[in-house]
């Protein structure tokens, strides 16, 4: 039987490529993202793969996370993998000259919204007692670089957050993980630097970046091994 999966950040780079990835696949999807119009157009794009659902709400939102994801769409009876991708970084400044609205928002999507989306999935999980949850974490889950401060940090928390979630959801069947992708030309640098394209695009340059489709590769691969193998962290 096809296998359900609900992908948060799927409007985007790493998350879209993931759904079109698992599209082609043949695994079910329940697309998540706030904008509205490009979750609209991936579900054009892909429903004639596979069953594909859309929800949109700010992982932010504890009480919009808890509306959207208590019930499942009505095309759903299960979801066997969920794949926490929403996520970015907000500037990148030196410790004492941050912004504490770039600190705010790194600390609520990256691992509140991470908590709560978890949260509200982890119970439909549970009563099937079988699951999948892969987080998106980073190399800078597992290093600090030079501004980099409150994201590492964030990054840092997912790392752990993920060994926790491991030890404590074993006993319910439900397997996690993560995946740290590296440097992936996305949107990613232009929400860093505040819409700034110029600066983003220099990030780029002189480098040779990983492109979303190997990370949809590699977290596809992840989500397909047999259920008595674990890939906890890769
Ligand atoms: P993009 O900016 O291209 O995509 C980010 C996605 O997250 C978008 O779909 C966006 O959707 C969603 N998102 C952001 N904020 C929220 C929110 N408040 N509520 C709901 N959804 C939200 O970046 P990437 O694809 O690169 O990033 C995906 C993940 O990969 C992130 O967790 C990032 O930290 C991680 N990563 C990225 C790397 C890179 O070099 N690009 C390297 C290592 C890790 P929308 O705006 O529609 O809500
Ligand atoms: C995103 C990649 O190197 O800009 O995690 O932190 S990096």
């Amino acid at each position: 039987m096809s296998k359900n999966a609900l992908i948060t950040g799927a409007t985007s780079g790493i998350g879209k490529a993931t759904a079109i990835r698992f599209a082609k696949e043949g695994i079910n999807l329940i697309i998540c993202g706030r904008r509205k119009d490009r979750l609209e157009e991936l579900q054009k794009e892909l429903s004639s793969l596979v069953k594909v659902e859309i929800l949109c709400f700010d992982v932010r939102d504890k009480e919009a996370v808890k509306k959207n994801l208590t019930k499942l769409p009505a095309s759903f009876l299960t979801i066997d993998v969920l794949i926490n991708n929403a996520g970015n970084a907000y500037g990148l400044d030196s410790f004492e000259s941050g912004d504490m609205e770039d600190w705010d928002a790194m600390i609520d999507i990256n691992v509140k919204g991470l908590l709560y989306v978890s949260n509200a999935v982890v119970q439909h999980m549970m009563n099937q007692k079988s699951g999948h949850v892969i987080n998106i974490g980073s190399t800078a889950a597992k290093t600090v670089y030079k501004k980099g401060n409150v994201y590492c940090a964030s990054k840092h928390s997912i790392d752990a957050l993920t060994k926790g979630m491991r030890i404590d959801l074993k006993e319910h069947g439900i397997k996690v993980g993560i995946v740290h992708p590296g440097l992936t030309q996305t949107e990613f640098s232009e929400v860093r630097f505040h819409g700034d394209a110029k600066t983003a695009a220099k990030v780029y340059e002189d480098v040779v970046s990983l492109n979303p489709e190997d990370l949809a590769d590699i977290i596809h691969f992840v989500v397909t091994r047999p259920y008595h193998v674990n890939i906890s962290d890769l």
